[in-house]
C-alpha cells in the first residue's frame, strides 16, 4: 500500500519533531540520481515536526541529500566509511564504572550487547524502566499539551499546528508529540539522557563518542484506523545521520492491538536492504514488498510490557503498527556519531534548568554529547 502523499520521504526534520515516524519527506532519488525537491513535493513541507520520528519538513541541506543519495547508491558502504573516519576523530569515552538503568554492566557485557545489535539490528534489554518511572512519564503525558500530528491526508493548510492535552476518551489525532524543548527540561528525562549505561551501549555500537540527537515522547492512538505513513506506520529506514542508535522505551503495555514497533532483523547491515528498494530512493515500502523479500522469521513485532527498553539501528527497515485499540506511549532517544546530515530544526531546544547536580555535572563534563541542547 503506498502512502497517500505520493510516497516521497522528506528529511525528517525535527523542527518540531519527525518523530520521524516515517519520515515522509525525503526527496526521492530517481534512477538517474536526480531527486525531487522535498520542499516542494510534500504538502507537509510547511509543517514543523521533530525529526527523529516523524519526518518533518526542514531544510534538506546538500550534505544531508548526499548522505541519502550515497546510502541508496552504495547500500550503506558510504555510511560505514564515514563512520570510520568519525570514530578516529572522536574515540569513545572510557569509563571505569558503567552503571545505570541497564544495571551494572562490565565493559565485556556492553561489547556483547553492541555485537548483538551489529548482528540482528536490535537488542531488547532484560532490565526495564521501573513502574514508578513509567507512572511519572505517563502522568506527565496526560497533563501536558502535545502537538497533534497531521495525518497523511492533512496538510499544514488544512490542519495547522494543533496542541492539546491527550484525552484517552476522545483522541483528536493519530499522534500526540511532546516538544523536545519541554522534554529536556524535565527531571526524569534529564536523569535518563545522562544515564551511563545507555550511553555506553550507544557508543559501543557506533564506535565513537555519541551525540544526543533526538529526545521524543509521543502517544500513538487508535484515531484513523489505518496505517499512516506520516506517523511512521509504513516500513522505512531512517537516514538523517551517518551512524546512530535509537532507544525505544515502552511507557505503556504494548500488545498486538497497541501498535507494536516492528523491525526487519538484519536489514540494518550494509546491503541489508535490496537495491530494488533503494533504487527508488527514500520512500516508504509496503508490507507486501517487505514480506516478499524477507523470511517471515525476520519480521519482528515487539509486543512487550511497559518499561521495556529496545535499542535499534533504524537504518534497518522498521515501522510502528497502527493502534487498533487503546494507545501506546513511547519515549525515544537517538545517539548519533555526529550531527553531520540533516539540518537541525530544534536548535531552539535548550536545557534551561538542571534538576540535579548530577545531571548538570555530567552534561557539563561531556559537552559533545549534549552539544545540541546546550547552545554555544
Ligand atoms: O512508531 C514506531 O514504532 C516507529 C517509530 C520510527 O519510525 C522512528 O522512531 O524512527
Ligand atoms: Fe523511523
Amino acid at each position: 500500500m503506498s502512502p497517500p502523499n505520493s510516497g516521497l520521504l522528506q528529511p525528517s526534520c525535527r523542527a518540531a519533531q519527525c518523530r520521524r515516524l516515517a519520515e515522509p519527506r525525503v526527496g526521492k532519488l530517481n534512477r538517474d540520481g536526480k531527486k525531487d525537491d522535498p520542499e516542494c513535493t510534500s504538502g507537509l513541507a510547511a509543517a514543523r515536526w521533530p525529526r527523529a520520528i516523524f519526518p518533518s519538513p526542514g531544510h534538506p541541506g546538500t550534505a544531508y541529500q548526499s548522505l541519502i543519495h550515497l546510502f541508496c547508491l552504495t547500500g550503506g558502504w558510504s555510511n560505514d566509511l564515514l563512520a570510520r573516519a568519525v570514530a578516529l576523530k572522536h574515540p569513545s569515552y572510557r569509563w571505569e564504572e558503567i552503571n545505570g538503568i541497564l544495571g551494572e554492566l562490565s565493559p565485556q557485557a556492553v561489547t556483547d550487547i553492541a555485537n548483538g545489535i551489529k548482528e540482528k539490528g536490535f537488542h531488547v534489554f532484560e532490565q526495564k524502566l521501573s513502574s514508578e518511572l513509567c507512572d511519572r512519564l505517563q502522568a506527565f503525558s496526560l497533563s501536558h499539551e502535545a502537538v497533534i500530528r497531521p495525518m497523511d491526508q492533512e496538510t499544514s493548510s488544512t490542519f495547522g499546528d494543533r496542541k492539546a492535552v491527550y484525552d484517552p476518551a476522545s483522541p483528536k489525532g493519530i499522534v500526540y508529540q511532546f516538544e523536545q524543548d519541554v522534554l529536556v527540561n524535565e527531571a526524569i528525562i534529564q536523569a535518563l539522557i545522562t544515564d551511563r549505561s545507555l550511553i555506553s551501549v550507544a557508543q559501543a555500537y557506533i564506535s565513537s563518542q555519541p551525540v544526543l540527537d533526538e529526545v521524543n515522547l509521543w502517544w500513538s492512538t487508535a484515531y484513523g484506523g489505518k496505517p499512516d505513513a506520516n506517523a511512521a506506520q509504513m516500513y522505512h529506514f531512517d537516514m538523517d545521520r551517518i551512524r546512530w542508535l535509537k532507544f525505544f522505551f515502552y511507557i505503556t503495555d504494548v500488545g498486538p492491538n497497541n501498535g507494536p514497533h516492528c523491525f526487519v532483523a538484519g536489514s540494518h547491515k550494509t546491503k541489508g536492504i535490496p537495491s530494488s528498494f533503494l533504487d527508488r530512493g527514500y520512500v516508504r515500502i509496503s508490507d507486501e514488498e517487505v514480506r516478499t523479500r524477507y523470511a517471515r522469521e525476520r519480521l519482528i513485532e515487539f509486543t512487550a510490557p511497559r518499561g521495556t527498553i529496545i535499542a535499534e539501528d533504524t537504518r534497518g527497515l522498521h515501522k510502528g503498527l497502527p493502534v487498533l485499540r487503546g494507545h501506546r506511549l513511547m519515549l525515544e532517544f537517538e545517539f548519533s556519531n555526529s550531527l553531520f546530515g540533516a539540518t537541525s530544526p530544534h536548535r531552539e531546544s535548550r536545557i534551561q534548568k538542571f534538576h540535579t547536580d548530577n545531571a548538570e555535572r555530567f552534561v557539563r563534563s561531556h559537552p559533545r554529547i549534549y552539544e545540541h541542547w546546550l547552545g554555544n
